[in-house]
């Protein structure tokens, strides 16, 4: 009975068995099960329509970007452009020289340490982080500290997975050369309060980089409403390609920064004795780039924004409810991470069961999960655990899909004892 009136509910919020059939790879069959992917955190899968927009690129207007008069280089330029136009509207930067493509999250975040933040930082300046972070907005600041003889400062969080920000002003000093913060924990799925600590950094002049790699696909993200100086985000993290991700950046930033790669394209003229560095943004997308990849991650911009923000809000958050829920009324399950402000994901911990023995029962149910640290081990270190199961969803999950995953767990529980 309660099935049924989730599935109604679900019905209402979106159209999930119309959307499933944009998806091909939600049609396999793993371990002579329906595959049920709940890994979307690690990476989603891709609709038809981004697929689609990727082959078409490679079957007709193929050819290298900025370079060619002909015809073809002229479509790929013109695909390539138009792909920049529609992540810029998705994040609603405020101009198209603040929308750099990288190849993701991590490519980004090195960027600002290395063409923003190297040069600022001296002996005893410090770096600003927080306990949530990715290894991506952590080893990168780590190893300039190590260069620099900076300190690498950490906000550190509660028992629920919440960055404490109570001392935050404590923890912006007149040494604090960037504050890097991601939107949403990946390993827990906290929704940080990236407003509040970028107009509190602002107050002091400092710069704040925020990792937006798990939030792009949940939430509905405004750098210009954010008033965050750099941004970065995954293609393959909201429908899009892998090889793909972008890098927003305030211009007035990004203007005085230096080039990070160098090469082809990122020059206006070239010398033994000069080189002259190209505008924005290309300035900083050195060689060819990554031409279908971003053409593919425009078509999932165009996706998400067909579906509706708010609606993909509205319905993972029922996910997210009825997950909790229902993990929740198995005694065996402790979750990890219980944050008031939370995306549509679950850690949990099943005392005495290695979590990738869950995982692999689940995977002979056809449903995937991802187990491990979920590079945050700080984060498993605040917990003292090694690893949690994490259960991530996408709009196209189901809440039948989340009653396999109960059932797997339930299973797990009756093989292990625990
Ligand atoms: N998190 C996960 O399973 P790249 O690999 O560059 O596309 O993204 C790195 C990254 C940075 N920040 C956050 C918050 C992330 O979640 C990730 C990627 C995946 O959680 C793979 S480790």
């Amino acid at each position: 009975m309660i099935q049924t009136r989730e599935a109604e509910k679900n019905t209402a919020l979106l159209n999930v068995d119309q959307i499933r059939e944009d998806f091909p790879v939600l049609g396999r069959m793993i371990n002579g099960m329906p595959l049920a992917y709940l890994d979307n955190a690690a990476s989603s899968q891709s609709p038809r329509q981004v697929i689609d927009a990727v082959k078409l690129y490679h079957e007709s207007h193929h050819s290298n970007v900025h370079r060619g008069v002909h015809t073809l280089s002229q479509e790929a330029t013109s695909l390539y452009e138009e792909a920049r136009e529609k992540i810029r509207a998705f994040l609603n930067a405020a101009s198209l020289k603040e929308i750099i493509f990288t190849s993701g999250t991590t490519d980004a975040v090195n960027l600002v340490a290395s063409s923003f933040v190297e040069e600022r930082l001296n002996e005893g300046d410090e770096i600003l982080i927080t306990h949530l972070e990715h290894h991506s907005n952590i080893v990168p600041w780590h190893i300039l500290c190590e260069r620099k003889k900076a300190k690498l400062r950490v906000l550190p969080i509660n028992d629920r997975g919440e960055i404490i920000l109570d001392n935050l002003d404590d923890y912006l000093t007149s040494r604090t050369r960037i504050v890097g913060v991601n939107h949403i924990s990946n390993a827990l799925g906290t929704i940080n309060p990236v407003k509040k600590i970028v107009e509190a950094a602002h107050r002091k002049n400092i710069p704040v980089l925020v990792d937006g790699a798990q939030a792009t696909p949940h939430e509905i993200v405004d750098v210009q409403d954010l008033g965050c100086d750099f941004y970065a985000i995954s293609g393959h993290k909201m429908y899009g390609p892998t090889g793909i991700g972008v890098l927003y950046g305030k211009q007035e930033l990004l203007e005085k920064m230096r080039p990070y790669r160098s090469g082809g394209d990122m020059i206006l003229s070239v010398s033994f004795d000069k080189v002259v560095y190209n505008e924005l943004p290309y300035r900083f997308e050195a060689g060819t780039p990554p031409i279908a990849q971003a053409i593919g991650l425009g078509a999932a911009a165009d996706y998400i924004n067909s579906i509706g923000k708010k609606a993909i809000q509205n319905y993972e958050n029922m996910l997210l409810d009825y997950a909790t829920r229902k993990l929740g009324e198995i005694p065996q399950v402790r979750f990890i991470g219980t944050a008031r402000e939370k995306a549509s994901l679950v850690s949990f911990v099943i005392d005495g069961v290695h979590p990738h023995d869950v995982g692999t029962i689940l995977d002979g149910e056809g449903i995937a999960v991802r187990t491990g640290h979920h590079c945050a081990q700080p984060v498993m270190d605040r917990f003292s655990i090694p690893a949690t199961t994490r259960a991530s969803f996408a709009f196209y999950n189901t809440t039948e899909e989340i009653d396999r995953l109960v059932a797997g767990v339930r299973k797990v529980i009756e093989v292990f004892d625990a």
